[in-house]
């Protein structure tokens, strides 16, 4: 399928997926929304094992397209968040590791989009923000519930309360951000963590984000019995085998995802 807006490369099991709508600062419309989930899709016929998502230029993404929005009646907002609400429970879910690297604005929706990911990496001129108030609006793509998660009550209250932008070594230090590097080590950077990934057992990999979802969506007890579970699936994989006999044998392991 060809793209408009969002561009997707895959070298050594990594993809590669850049949005493009470099002109709009990579906000979001609906039509780019479709693009990075049919892209999404297509990467899972591949054989990359990890995304790393980034945006073209010097935004990430802006947020939502205000200009679309401005123009929808008040009764189509809830059915337009709702697309953008889908595609961060997309992210999340989604079967492989998605690391977000972050090179510009992430707001609103961008900061949201951000949040959907497994992990952030920001380069220093990364800036985040949740300005949604500034708009007469409350965060729509999930922003309320994963910020904080994320950073915790009292600080998710701050950003969406002032709707204040802050920058990379601010959002490194609240973490909403895992590494924060120069802007031309981000890929660098981001291809090194996506490395050290690939070097698990995909299984376990993929359980274990499964695990850490879980845990923000239910209660201890049900969150240990789903990590029993997942556990006892490693445990019967091919891959545990592999994994516990090169320890002992002091070798790297095979993994072969069975
Ligand atoms: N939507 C549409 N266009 C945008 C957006 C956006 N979010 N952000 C930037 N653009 C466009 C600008 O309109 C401008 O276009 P043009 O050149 O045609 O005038 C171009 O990108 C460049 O932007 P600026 O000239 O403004 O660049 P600056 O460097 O001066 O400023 C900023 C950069 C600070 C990022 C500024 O553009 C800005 O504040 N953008 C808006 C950020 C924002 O408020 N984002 C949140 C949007 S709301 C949201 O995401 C809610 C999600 C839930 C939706 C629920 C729906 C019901």
């Amino acid at each position: 399928m060809a793209y408009q807006f969002v561009a997707c490369e895959v070298k050594d099991k990594i993809a590669y997926v850049t949005i493009t709508r470099e002109k709009a600062l990579n906000a979001l419309n609906v039509e780019v929304i479709g693009e990075i989930r049919a892209i999404f899709n297509d990467v899972l016929k591949t054989d990359a094992r990890i995304i790393i998502f980034t945006g073209a230029g010097r935004s990430f993404i802006a947020g939502a397209d205000i200009a679309e929005m401005s123009d929808l009646p008040g009764q189509a907002g809830r059915d337009y968040t709702k697309v953008g609400m889908d595609l961060m429970d997309f992210v999340e879910a989604y079967r492989l590791p998605v690391i977000a690297a972050v090179n510009g604005f992430a707001l609103g929706g961008g900061c949201e989009f951000a949040m959907a990911c497994d992990i952030r990496i920001a380069s220093t001129k990364a800036k985040f923000g949740q300005p949604e108030l500034n708009l007469g609006i409350v965060p729509g793509f999930g922003g309320t519930q994963r910020l904080p998660r994320l950073v915790g009550k009292g600080m998710a209250k701050y950003l969406i309360m002032t709707g204040e932008m802050i920058d990379a070594a601010e959002a490194y230090r609240i973490g909403l951000v895992q590494k924060l590097v120069e802007p031309e080590q981000l890929l660098e950077e981001a291809t090194k963590v996506a490395k050290t990934i690939l070097g698990k057992a995909p299984i376990a990999v993929r359980l274990a984000k499964c695990a850490v979802n879980v845990a923000q969506n239910t209660d201890l007890t049900s969150g240990i019995a789903y990590e029993l579970e997942a556990y006892q699936t490693t445990f019967n994989s091919l891959d545990r085998v592999e994994g516990m006999k090169a320890f002992v044998e002091k070798r790297s392991a095979n993994f072969q995802d069975k």
